[in-house]
């Protein structure tokens, strides 16, 4: 019922070598027929990637977005202009983006507001650090980030937001959490929504993010509640990434 979505996170990682090999290697390939695959590179590669993955099965995302449309904000990024390279889906709230850039709650909001309003599909995504899964406070943290973006939103914006579980524990570490552990969230996480809506609930699609790779990927995937990866470093490898995308069929 729900389409499978695995997405690739170049962070600020790739270059147009690699955007060509990708634009090769997905150019003849099987994959499981009800499979989204969305390439995320560092902005100046939208273009080449665009062209280069014309005869490919996969779409385009973004890192971030700036939440104004458009003035005087040196150095950032509108919606509007992503859309114009065929971006369809956008990362809001990354860990990174909230540790590294101080993105708060609010701020991580008016992104994916500005995101919707211009028909980019947000990935939000959400996750707690170690100190507070140790403390106990992990679905605080999340239902408490998730809330705080899905509360405000009208009940049709509701639908097109996809949510990636990303511990912050798990990202770029090597440490993955358990399929358990991930579903245990993930399962907390569809339970809130149905507080809005059982249909909305059910539809809602959740990626899980943190060292995912073609090692972990299928028994992840095989969580009732997870329906796609946000994978970081393993989708700079071809290889790695196709192998993962197979483990979603
Ligand atoms: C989490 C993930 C992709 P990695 O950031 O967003 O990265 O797979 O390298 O842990």
């Amino acid at each position: 019922m729900r389409t499978p979505l695995i997405a690739g996170n170049w962070k600020m990682n790739g270059s147009t070598a690699l955007i060509n090999d990708f634009g090769s290697a997905f150019a003849d390939v099987s994959l499981p027929e009800a499979l989204e695959i969305v390439v995320i590179p560092p902005f100046p590669y939208l273009e080449a990637a665009r062209q280069s993955f014309r005869n490919t099965p996969l779409q385009l995302g973004a890192q971030t977005l700036n939440p104004n449309g458009s003035g005087a904000h040196t150095g950032e990024v509108s919606g509007r202009m992503l859309q114009e390279f065929d971006v369809t889906y956008v990362l809001v709230g990354h860990s990174e983006r909230r540790e590294l850039y101080r993105e708060s709650d609010e701020q991580v909001f008016d992104r994916l507001l500005a995101a919707l309003h211009v028909g980019l599909k947000p990935i939000l995504c959400v996750g707690e650090s170690l100190a507070e899964r140790d403390a106990g406070q992990t679905m605080d943290v999340v239902l408490r980030q998730v809330g705080y973006a899905m509360a405000r939103l009208e009940p049709e914006q509701r639908q097109q937001v996809v949510i990636a579980y990303e511990p912050v524990w798990a990202i770029g570490t090597g440490r993955t959490a358990t399929p358990e552990q991930a579903q245990e969230v993930m399962a907390g996480i569809r339970a809130y929504q149905a507080g809005f809506s059982t249909t909305l609930a059910e539809q809602l699609r959740l990626l899980y993010g943190g060292s995912m790779n073609a090692k972990n990927a299928a028994e992840l995937l095989a969580q009732p509640d997870i329906d796609g990866g946000l994978v970081g470093g393993a989708s700079l490898k071809t290889d790695d990434f196709y192998a993962i995308c197979q483990s979603a069929g």
